[in-house]
């Protein structure tokens, strides 16, 4: 415990979550129920988030904490706020990656709803992961080919079965330490693998709870867990629209990493790598350097991204 000028008992924490106004504060002797500070409420930009550090302060007489400060943020995942307003929406703070999520069967994963995830990443300048689950449904050596597109493009791919314990371990290692927003669409096992992982969380699975939150996901706040061996992963529903993440079609070649060595070629400064000539992305497709069903959802949500704006 460090004291405040005040000379006030103050202390250094995580939040984990918060309803009606009401956050849930980790520190290092436990966990807090504590309010924002009002003066901090006003000033804008100051709006708190889950995964923030903050510093509480006790009231004195032993009952109430109030969220006396946001210390400065390491990441963000952020949307555009609903309605078009300006400022954006802070889903998760200090994230270091996001592991999207999926099942190689029941229900199959489509590779295209994986780039949408994998952009949302990228846009927000976020390390992302890749887990095919319930691998135990599947020939793996299919799966594996199936899902070859990810590893060429850079990112960690992890083939797991909770059912069987196949590649739990390698998982584990790539969320100790970090935090990480896992995300992917309902029934893949997101659940049942960090309960796989962490029996002590004890995370509902094959709940209601969470589908009846589809569309609804606006308002629905991410939740933090800690992990008992260092790190947080956070669920974060609804990731999967990239019209709300403020991305313009312009910036889309950056949010596939795999285009990096050629879009800085190619004949124009400002080409899209749809149709202009000379494109070296398209020609990178072409040699088979980068993956056609990548650069196929690349143009698919160009032209999302295009109508939106
Ligand atoms: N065969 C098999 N089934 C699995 C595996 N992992 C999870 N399941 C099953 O898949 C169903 C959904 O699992 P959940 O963990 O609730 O899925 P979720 O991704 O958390 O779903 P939401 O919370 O709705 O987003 C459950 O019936 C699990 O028992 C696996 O590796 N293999
Ligand atoms: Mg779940
Ligand atoms: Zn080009």
């Amino acid at each position: 415990m460090v004291s405040d000028g005040d000379g006030t008992p103050a202390e250094r924490g995580v939040v984990l979550r918060g309803t009606g106004g009401v956050w849930v504060v980790r520190t290092a002797t436990g966990e807090r129920e504590a309010a924002l500070r009002g003066r901090l409420k006003q000033e804008t930009g100051s709006k708190l988030a889950v995964g923030d550090d903050v510093m509480l302060a006790s009231d004195g007489a032993g009952g109430s904490w109030v969220i006396e400060e946001i210390l400065p943020r390491r990441s963000v995942l952020a949307r555009r706020t609903p309605g078009g307003g300006y400022g954006e929406r802070i889903v998760v703070a200090n994230v270091d990656q996001v592991i999207v999520v999926f099942a190689a069967a029941q229900p199959e994963a489509h590779p295209r709803m994986i780039d949408r995830f994998l952009v949302i990443a990228e846009a927000n300048e976020l390390g992302a992961q890749v887990v095919i689950n319930k691998i135990d449904l599947v020939d793996a050596a299919v799966a594996r080919e199936r899902f070859a597109d990810y590893a060429r493009a850079g990112y960690g791919v992890h083939f797991t079965s909770v059912r069987t314990g196949a590649g739990l371990p390698e998982l584990h290692a790539a969320l100790v330490g970090r935090t990480s927003a896992v995300s992917g669409p309902s029934g893949v096992g997101k659940s049942s693998l960090l309960n796989g992982l962490y029996p002590g969380l004890n995370l509902r699975v094959g709940a209601v709870s969470d589908a009846v939150q589809k569309g609804r996901h606006t308002t629905v706040g991410a939740w933090l867990h800690p992990l008992p061996d260092g790190g947080f992963v956070a669920d974060t529903p609804g990731l999967r629209e990239v019209g709300v993440w403020g991305l313009s079609a312009g910036a889309l070649d950056r949010c596939f990493p795999e285009f990096g060595p050629y879009r800085g070629t190619c004949r124009f400064a400002d080409c899209t790598h749809r149709v202009e000539p000379g494109c070296a992305v398209r020609d990178a497709v072409t040699r088979g350097d980068v993956s056609a069903a990548r650069y196929d959802s690349y143009l698919r949500l160009f032209a999302e991204l295009a109508n939106d704006s």
